[in-house]
């Protein structure tokens, strides 16, 4: 017996999946992605800003069937395959791109004091905005959304307050922007249904968020949200099955 996931919908829809359309011819890079999923985009985003040839092929994580296990045993997208090498975890992958491609646009800084700024960024996201996300959603009580809705808010506000503008590290999209975007694109579930409001935050993560969201890459990624809210509905009513979903459930970190 499965898990209700493995019915999500088989394919990106919208511009993503003009993009898809474009990304068929086989290349040296193979892209296993999930049209749905925050992790991908942001590898997927990276693509697209390095303009990095890959082959995009969809992948349904929740079937974990043999042949997507060998190349990620986790089971979890995004995951690629570059001569003959099988990689995966989103943030590596961030860093795979920009060592395997030094002629694309870079981003991450030059300076290696300001590369670690911005690892430092991305690290503290991980750690503190991207799991209170999560534990926000399957929230119900009144008094336990307002807790975890202040939990994403501060950590919300300490990114802010990083904020060099009009992106993250000034005037270039770096790395730390599509480690974060991902979210603010889907950051509409919280307010719809968790309280959540961009300018609760601050006018400056309110300003970042509207603009980043707007990303030539990042709607380029989007699917229409009409078949996102199966997924994050289960989210909502704490019935989600996948990995991150069940440990948020038995309070460990998210893999
Ligand atoms: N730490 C991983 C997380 C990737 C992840 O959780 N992907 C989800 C989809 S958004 C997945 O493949 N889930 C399959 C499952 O939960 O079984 C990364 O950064 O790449």
């Amino acid at each position: 017996m499965g898990i209700p996931e493995e019915n999500i919908y088989p394919h990106a829809t919208g511009a993503a999946e003009a993009l898809v359309a474009k990304h068929q011819e086989p290349q040296d890079l193979v892209f296993y992605a999930g049209w749905f999923c925050p992790y991908v985009q942001r590898a997927w985003v990276a693509l697209e800003e390095k303009g990095i040839p890959y082959q995009y092929k969809e992948v349904n994580p929740y079937k974990k069937e043999p042949h997507f296990l060998s190349i990620n045993p986790k089971g979890l997208v995004p995951a690629l395959e570059y001569r003959g090498k099988a990689l995966y975890e989103s943030l590596v992958l961030l860093e795979f791109f920009e060592d395997a491609f030094p002629g694309t646009k870079p981003l991450l800084p030059a300076d290696p004091a300001d590369r670690a700024l911005a690892r430092m960024a991305i690290d503290q996201l991980n750690k503190t905005f991207i799991p209170a996300f999560q534990r926000l959603l399957p929230a119900k009580e009144p008094e336990k959304q307002a807790a975890l809705r202040e939990e994403v808010y501060e950590a919300l506000r300490k990114f802010s307050k990083g904020i060099k503008g009009p992106y993250y590290l000034g005037e270039e999209f770096s790395a730390v922007d599509v480690a974060i975007v991902p979210w603010i694109v889907r950051d509409y579930v919280l307010a719809e249904h968790r309280g959540y409001n961009r300018a609760d935050v601050s006018p400056q993560w309110k300003a970042y968020a509207d603009l980043v969201e707007k990303r030539e890459s990042v709607l380029n990624t989007s699917s229409l949200r009409d078949h996102l809210v199966d997924i994050y509905d289960r989210y909502l009513r704490n019935e989600a099955m996948s990995q991150a979903a069940i440990a948020i459930r038995a309070g460990r970190a998210i893999p």
